[in-house]
């Protein structure tokens, strides 16, 4: 069994809507339990910025998939939601990134793991923290302290 944390993010077609859809899919999927579900958030675009805010949320799993595996699943789960690939950090109706596996640090051709931005980004630090207040990011350390490091983004809890 690994830990496996997943971020959650939509800014179209109802997103709040398309996030909670999410936690239960990820609750369905092959040889893995969901363990805890943050609030979610409501922040401001990071990136392109002309562009609706996001809801995010993260979800923590316990998985017997390998970490390609679970990424195939995430994908899966993306195409259900009808997520389009325009452009980077276009908006989308979903978007599910393996943020931790375990300890491990992969880096291979459409897997990076840890995924290479969570550090500096309070959108998934911020619900992160909230269901693994103790967690460690592989060579970048303490979690807590990465959020620290990213003041002034726009977050707000909703629910
Ligand atoms: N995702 C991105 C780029 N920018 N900004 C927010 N607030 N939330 C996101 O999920 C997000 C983003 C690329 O995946
Ligand atoms: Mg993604
Ligand atoms: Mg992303």
């Amino acid at each position: 069994m690994t830990v496996a944390y997943i971020g959650i993010g939509s800014n179209l077609e109802d997103p709040r809507a398309q996030v909670l859809r999410a936690f239960d899919e990820l609750a369905q999927l092959p040889d893995t339990r969901m363990t805890a579900r943050s609030s979610l958030y409501r922040t401001a675009p990071i990136g392109h910025a002309a562009q609706p805010d996001f809801i995010n949320a993260v979800a923590a799993v316990d998985t017997q998939l390998s970490a390609e595996h679970l990424l195939r699943e995430l994908h899966a789960v993306e195409v259900r939601h009808r997520r389009e690939r325009s452009f980077p950090n276009a908006p989308r109706s979903l978007d599910l990134d393996l943020l931790l596996y375990g300890d491990a640090q992969i880096d291979k051709p459409g897997l990076t793991v840890p995924h290479p931005r969570m550090h500096e980004r309070a959108f998934v630090l911020q619900p992160l923290l909230e269901i693994a207040p103790q967690v460690q990011i592989p060579e970048r350390g303490a979690a807590r302290q990465c959020l620290a490091a990213s003041v002034g983004q726009k977050i707000e809890r909703i629910a």
